[in-house]
């Protein structure tokens, strides 16, 4: 009685329409995930996780100030975890990330007197660093954030410390470290704001040059912290165009939609960018967006995945920054402490108009 009960759920359960079994035909659909999720404390985010998607990122438990906390010390628990779920429920991994300015590990660009490295040094460490995590996963991850965030949104590289210390060529070096840590895996560079047409043709030189040094370079995340009047869809889909054209995949790899007013000057995914608390800029404050809200969300998500289908020939990745509005960056971010509806899931983890709508849209067209 109980397997046969079993079995009808399941029959129930193989016939549902998700994200994966419609969206995911055309390319992966995936979402980054906390620990949490992965663990289980977050038990409902976890059941979205995988009934909804195919591919999962960490998006938090890989950066640098959390698995290398000292220069002689990883911390592991949360990554693995994550990869074995992950693996466990036959997930594409996405490593995030090897090489970034903002949550390095700590230690990393001085020595003891607090003084800063040479460059020799540097170049050691960011070796060994990118050696030691991306070899624990060797085999069981399906693609790695190489470098992230590098160009700045007027098309100059990003003075982090690894360009300070090093010089340009970091860039080149941490690729090609990445290789030999594991000859397998795909790697990739990533950035928001790549509307912009000067981040644009910054890294569509800076892949042509990787390819012509014979490195390997797989794809292009285009992260996608959207808004509501923001990017410009055209330039946003002559980014796709752009990108694709130089032989490398093109990746939406931290799609959401922030619903929130901002403040003046805001712009990007600039974490450092932040501003007090104003109740003004709350105004959903009680769970629910307005009918115009509701509409522009729809109507933006729609936009979007729209031209995700357009371009899926172009495209092998799409994947949301969160699982549920309930666990948001944006609800942090520029200002803590707001309501903010940015994902395909919301609160109650229930799945949004939009998302059956475009769920919808790739079991119908073809
Ligand atoms: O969503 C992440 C948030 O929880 C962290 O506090 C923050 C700092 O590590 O990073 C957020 O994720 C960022 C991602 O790693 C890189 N692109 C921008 C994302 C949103 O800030």
């Amino acid at each position: 009685m109980v397997s046969m009960c079993f079995l009808m759920l399941s029959v129930q359960g193989a016939g549902k329409k998700t994200l994966k079994n419609t969206v995911g035909k055309s390319f992966l659909i995936g979402a980054a995930v906390t620990v949490d999720q992965v663990s289980g404390k977050d038990k409902k985010g976890q059941q979205v996780a995988i009934e909804q998607f195919n591919s999962i990122v960490a998006e938090n438990c890989m950066k640098g100030e959390v698995i290398h906390p000292e220069e002689d010390r990883y911390f592991w628990d949360d990554a693995d975890a994550f990869v074995d779920f992950g693996n466990k429920h036959g997930m594409s991994v996405i490593g995030h990330c090897l090489v970034w300015h903002s949550q390095p590990p700590k230690w990393m660009f001085t020595d003891a007197s607090g003084k800063f490295v040479t460059r020799e040094i540097l170049i050691e460490r960011m070796k060994s660093h990118i050696f030691t995590v991306m070899k624990r996963y060797k085999g069981k991850i399906h693609g790695w954030d190489v470098v992230n965030e590098a160009v700045e949104d007027d098309g100059s590289f990003r003075k982090s410390h690894y360009y300070n210390i090093i010089g340009p060529d970091y860039i080149e070096l941490a690729f090609r470290f990445a290789h030999e840590a594991d000859p397998d895996v795909e790697l990739y560079i990533n950035d928001f704001s790549m509307a912009k047409p000067a981040k644009r043709a910054t890294y569509c030189k800076l892949v042509r040059d990787l390819k012509s040094k014979g490195l390997r370079i797989d794809g292009i995340g285009m992260q996608s912290h959207n808004g509501r009047d923001y990017p410009d869809l055209k330039e946003y889909e002559a980014s796709i165009d752009s990108f694709a054209a130089l032989g490398v995949k093109v990746m939406i790899t931290e799609l959401d939609l922030n619903m929130l007013p901002n403040p003046k000057n805001f712009g990007g995914a600039e974490i450092s960018q932040t501003f007090e608390y104003d109740k003004a800029m709350n105004p959903y404050a009680s769970g629910k967006m307005d009918a115009a809200g509701e509409k522009a969300f729809y109507d933006r998500y729609y936009a979007f995945f729209d031209i995700y289908h357009r371009h899926q020939h172009q495209i092998s990745r799409v994947t949301l920054w969160g699982v549920s509005d309930n666990n948001t960056w944006l609800n942090d971010w520029p200002i803590k402490g707001r309501t903010n509806f940015p994902l395909l899931f919301d609160r109650q983890y229930n799945i949004k108009p939009v998302t059956e709508a475009i769920i919808k849209m790739f079991s119908d067209k073809k």
